[in-house]
């Protein structure tokens, strides 16, 4: 009896060590979702506080992480935008958000055929200007081609409507944007990120998102819905990595969570 005993009990952790390799094996093929879990470098550091949380806890989490950050000046955003949105096959180019058009970076500027510098959280959803904060940003601020920018406007991002000129596959309507595909994901991400980093406590008015599309100047920004969708379309690629890379060991020392951890819009929203 006792010799019974004792095998069963050896042979117990056998058996769910078998199970448990099993059930990690299969697992992938029966929790696919549009945007899975991810484990980037930096989650043993980084987000070590966040790991593991969801709703507002986790949004109250990567705010806290995500909070201190180096401001740049507005006109230290132009030179930023010249190394972080460099074209990657035109060195001496960078390359316009909405458009797609590769263009020198010496056009930077306010003219016809020039690039400026694009608010995608359009600045006066809160009116916070251009002082340094949310304004000079660089994980939402783009190069486009200033009448695309003029174009965009304040507008709500939604999907529908019609092509214009350099429009490089985006759409307008009267009440929204439609970004091009390329860069639908990078917008969500960018628009999400403001609304956890800015959260009323410091000088600058809380930012959240709505599912609206009718904003104006009160500091929410649409289409949650949308947005939320466009994030799994459009994961992050190359170029969206190496630009986070490049904020947060050149300029600012901050992440933008949603691009290292997509699923966490989801776990938010
Ligand atoms: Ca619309
Ligand atoms: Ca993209
Ligand atoms: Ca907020």
């Amino acid at each position: 009896m006792p010799v019974t005993s004792i095998r069963t009990r050896r042979w117990k952790p056998v058996a769910f060590a078998v199970s448990a390799v099993l059930v990690g094996l299969a697992a992938p093929a029966l929790t696919a979702t549009p945007a899975a879990a991810t484990t980037t470098a930096y989650d043993a550091t980084y987000y070590k506080n966040a790991i593991g949380k969801t709703g507002t806890s986790l949004k109250s989490s990567l705010h806290t992480i995500i909070t201190p950050q180096t401001k740049l000046s507005y006109s230290a955003v132009w030179e930023a935008l010249k190394v972080t949105d460099q074209d990657p096959n035109n060195s001496s180019n960078v390359k316009l958000l909405y458009s797609g058009i590769s263009r020198s970076k010496t056009l930077n500027g306010g003219n016809t055929g020039n690039w400026n510098r694009e608010h995608v959280w359009a600045q006066s959803h809160g009116d916070f200007g251009t002082s340094a904060g949310p304004g000079t940003d660089l994980h939402h601020l783009r190069p486009e081609d200033v009448q695309v920018n003029s174009i965009r406007g304040n507008k709500d991002f939604d999907n529908g409507g019609s092509s214009f000129t350099n429009s490089g596959g985006s759409l307008t309507d009267s009440n929204s944007f439609e970004p091009r595909a390329a860069v639908k994901g990078d917008v969500a991400r960018m628009i999400l990120y403001m609304a956890v980093r800015y959260e009323g406590d410091d000088s600058w008015p809380d930012l959240e998102p709505n599912d609206a599309v009718t904003n104006g100047s009160v500091p929410l920004h649409g289409r949650l819905s949308v947005l939320k969708a466009w994030n799994e379309a459009d994961p992050p690629d190359a170029f969206e990595e190496r630009r986070q890379n490049l904020i947060y060991s050149n300029y600012q020392g901050n992440r933008n969570p949603f691009i290292d951890h997509p699923e966490w819009v989801e776990a938010i929203w």
